[in-house]
């Protein structure tokens, strides 16, 4: 039996980890995930446990974290093997020439690698034919292929969600954060998506990318979790979209209801969604939807971010939801080298017509695992030099003249969405230096909407904060990543965002 840690530094359940700990403990193997904010003594909680294994996951900018712990993991636990998977790993194996922290990688889906790799190093056999893995060989990063993407989500144990909900903070939210698919329609160009779908299919005729768990599968899980977590009153999809396959929506409203019946938020894909499907999310218990506008140009949305929402259906969609009495939150993206400021104004009119409830506001960042990010490293777009920590929230990274300004607008955009005549101050007020004020600004905003719209409560927010006070404004402790020293991140941010379109 191998054991093997799983560690993160963001108080939030993470799905991917959930499905790789039921998938080891199902093969007789024993698994733990330890949060940082949740443990009084994170480096000795770890090493309590005597992990054989220690699991990293890395979305980019927060592959390091935890170099300083590994250190010393290492010097009391001799035979510890280190693996780091995610985003970050899935898409730049450089990180293998960290080879004091990282022995190997995993790419992509890895539920079955990660089995295979725990229980080669456990018998001392070799890796280099494992799919999946990555390992540095002779001083070069080598990924090996990867398998297709897990077809049949049905086929896994129920998520292991135990290994968060021990911790007493985690299970006693109001909100259970839950996954029914993986995969997405679209295949925008500054998400990563659109990657995933070249490299992690095989291309072989019938294999799908965007995968449903069946709605029975869903619904069994889901009373698998509250007969030993009875305190949920919500449920939260994480899903990229919930309207992910046709045909799904209308056996879900007929089932949840009676066999869940609680209410629950999602993310839609707005070019999929028609008036049926909106009917079918009200009737199975839909409070509150998510889309990603991102950009009130339709010039830029369509042509540039690929993104499929025409004007008219931005506009169209919310009527629906009203009609129906779902409420619904934009995801909006500032600074992308697509957009000029007035660009930006557009995207803050733009909502202040279709009137959400909510508006998320996060800074463009150029991922080398997308299409618009690789063209702004070719192009030299990207100061590489600038630190700006692995938060969307945080700054922008692009080299522009009016960098400041789009800062600011970020801060204070539901200004200029929700308070009359808000534009004209905006305008004003974003020439000033960046200061604290803006960023408390956008944190009340996010708060009210996030606890209150989408119907979190305000408490479990406000202590979600409070668990995080010291890494909202704070740096992180050890965090560096590729372009800088010393990585920061807003983790309230983050954390109120999970139910965000991966527009993140
Ligand atoms: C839900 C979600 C969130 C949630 C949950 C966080 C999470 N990472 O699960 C919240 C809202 C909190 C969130 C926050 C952020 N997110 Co996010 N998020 C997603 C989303 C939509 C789905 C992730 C998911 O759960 N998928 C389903 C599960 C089953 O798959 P998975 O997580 O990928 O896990 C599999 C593999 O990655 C791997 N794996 C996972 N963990 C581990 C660990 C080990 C040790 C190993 C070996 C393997 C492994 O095996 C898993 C099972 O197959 C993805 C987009 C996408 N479609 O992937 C973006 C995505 C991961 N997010 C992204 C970003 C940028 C962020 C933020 C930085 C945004 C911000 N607020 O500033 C933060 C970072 C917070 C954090 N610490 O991760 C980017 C990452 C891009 C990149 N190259 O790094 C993505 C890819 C979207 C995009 N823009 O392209 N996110
Ligand atoms: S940004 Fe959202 S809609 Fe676009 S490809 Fe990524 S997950 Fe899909």
């Amino acid at each position: 039996m191998v054991r093997v840690a799983f560690v993160v530094t963001t108080c939030h359940e993470f799905e991917g980890i959930k499905v790789l700990s039921s998938v080891l403990k199902s093969r007789g193997h024993d698994a733990d995930c330890f949060v940082t904010s949740e443990e009084q003594d994170f480096h000795q909680a770890v090493l309590d446990y005597q992990p054989d294994v220690i699991g990293i996951y890395a979305t980019t900018g927060q592959e390091k974290w935890c170099y300083g712990h590994i250190a010393r993991w290492r010097k009391e636990l001799p035979h510890l093997k280190t693996v780091m998977g995610g985003p970050h790993p899935s898409f730049d194996p450089e990180v293998l020439h960290d080879e004091e922290y990282v022995d190997a990688i995993l790419k992509g889906e890895a539920e079955y690698g990660m089995v295979d790799l725990v229980e080669a190093w456990a018998a001392g056999r070799s890796t280099d034919f494992i799919p999946n893995v990555g390992t540095l060989q002779n001083g070069v990063a080598t990924q090996n292929p990867i398998r297709p993407v897990i077809q049949d989500l049905d086929t896994l144990p129920f998520p292991d969600v135990d290994i968060f909900y021990k911790y007493p903070f985690l299970a006693s939210k109001r909100v259970l954060q839950v996954h029914a698919s993986r995969g997405c329609q679209n295949s925008c160009t500054y998400c990563s998506v659109g990657l995933m779908k070249k490299e992690w299919v095989s291309g072989a005729r019938g294999e799908k990318f965007n995968r449903t768990k069946s709605v029975d599968y869903l619904c069994e899980e889901m009373n698998d979790i509250f007969a030993r977590y009875p305190n949920f009153r919500m449920v939260n999809f994480g899903d990229a979209a919930l309207n992910m396959e046709r045909g799904w929506l209308s056996e879900f409203a007929d089932k949840w209801p009676v066999r869940v019946g609680l209410p629950f938020a999602c993310n839609v894909n707005i070019n999929y969604l028609n008036e049926n499907d909106i009917a079918n999310l009200a009737r199975a218990g839909c409070v509150s939807v998510q889309f990603g506008l991102e950009s009130g140009s339709e010039e830029v949305r369509l042509r540039v971010y690929k993104k499929g929402y025409t004007d008219k259906v931005v506009t169209e969609i919310p009527k629906l939801l009203r009609k129906y009495k779902i409420t619904y939150r934009t995801n909006n993206m500032m600074g992308s080298p697509a957009e000029s400021l007035e660009d930006m104004f557009q995207t803050v009119r733009q909502n202040r017509e279709i009137k959400p409830d909510g508006c998320t506001v996060l800074i463009y960042r150029p991922f080398r695992s997308t299409e618009l990010g690789r063209q702004d490293f070719e192009l030299d777009r990207v100061d590489v030099g600038k630190d700006i920590g692995p938060s969307l929230h945080s700054d922008s990274q692009m080299r522009r003249d009016d960098v400041n300004q789009v800062v600011n607008l970020q801060r204070l955009f539901n200004i200029g969405v929700f308070v009359p005549g808000g534009e004209a101050l905006v305008r004003k007020l974003i020439q000033l230096p960046k200061n604290p004020a803006f960023e408390f600004s956008l944190l009340g905003f996010l708060w009210y909407q996030h606890a209150v719209v989408s119907g979190y409560g305000m408490l479990d927010d406000l202590k979600l904060g409070l668990r995080n006070f010291g890494q909202i404004f704070g740096r992180r402790e050890g965090g560096t990543h590729e372009y800088g020293k010393k990585g920061g991140t807003d983790a309230l941010l983050e954390t109120m965002d999970a139910g965000l379109d991966a527009g993140l």
